[in-house]
């Protein structure tokens, strides 16, 4: 059995954060272990606004403990970490236990927010999680702030914020056009140190899409667990998001989830019962 760590924020309403990572691990067939770094929450009476409440370093660390006490992990993924404190701990973490597949989601903010992570907790994501990563899967936003380039609007701009990107340390990077970008087609731009593979995919017009990066970066998680290389892990993550965002659902009137168990028609296991 593979096993997977998210060590990311929780989503209490089930589409983003270490809800979408241990259910993504779980659809890839992967064992998933998860230590909390934050906690989202989103207020109803105030447009669905996002507030990010952090774990303490020390609790965090704890759950990390936990979570390695077994036999070596075959892949481990970051999220929302809350604070510059816990992401040195995770950092620090992830190097003493040698963790073979490292997948780096910068998040910086959260969708549908002014809101983003202090600047101390962004320069701790360049100097102590960047150099880690196989791969790190920043999106638009993220790939402007991290490869200090600003605003990205072409395929050319994403060419350019990865390549600074990979000079940052990580090893991969992935910068997701998604929606933001003003394209006919979804594209991903991939980046290995060498070359780049433009990964185009069917634009879905979807509003009910939030959890769409936590799953993607789950997913490549899981894929690197299972052996695949990471551009193999790349594309069926990519596949996997497609056909969640294809089949999302209406959460509440503020907001619209991918589902998770699209890709594999989770929905209609245990039909029997
Ligand atoms: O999509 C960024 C994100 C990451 N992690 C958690 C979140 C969100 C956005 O809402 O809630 C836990």
């Amino acid at each position: 059995m593979k096993k997977v760590l998210t060590i990311a924020g929780s989503d209490s309403t089930g589409g983003a954060g270490i809800e979408a990572d241990l259910k993504t691990f779980q659809e890839y067939g992967t064992f998933g272990f998860a230590s909390l770094a934050s906690i989202v929450t989103m207020d109803p009476t105030i447009g669905w606004q996002h507030e990010v409440t952090s774990i303490t370093a020390e609790l965090l660390e704890k759950q990390l403990i936990s979570a390695l006490a077994g036999e070596a992990m075959d892949a481990v993924k970051t999220g929302m970490m809350g604070n510059e404190e816990n992401i040195k701990v995770a950092a620090r973490v992830i190097k003493a236990h040698q963790i073979k597949q490292v997948v780096i989601d910068p998040v910086i903010a959260c969708k549908g927010t002014a809101n983003i992570l202090q600047p101390k907790s962004v320069d701790a994501i360049i100097t102590d999680l960047l150099p880690l990563a196989d791969i790190a899967t920043p999106n638009l936003v993220e790939a402007g702030i991290l490869s200090g380039l600003g605003d990205l609007e072409t395929v050319d701009d994403m060419k350019a914020a990865a390549e600074n990107i990979y000079r940052l340390g990580a090893k991969h990077v992935v910068v997701k056009g998604g929606h933001r970008l003003q394209a006919d087609q979804a594209v991903d731009i991939f980046y290995d140190g060498k070359q780049f593979t433009v990964l185009a995919g069917e634009r879905i017009d979807s509003d009910f899409n939030h959890g769409a990066g936590c799953t993607f970066s789950a997913a490549i998680a899981a894929g690197l667990a299972k052996g695949w290389t990471v551009l193999e892990s790349v594309q069926t993550a990519k596949a996997f998001v497609a056909a969640a965002i294809k089949q999302g659902v209406l959460i509440n009137p503020y907001v619209g989830h991918v589902w998770h168990g699209a890709y594999n028609q989770a929905e209609r296991r245990m039909d029997h019962a």
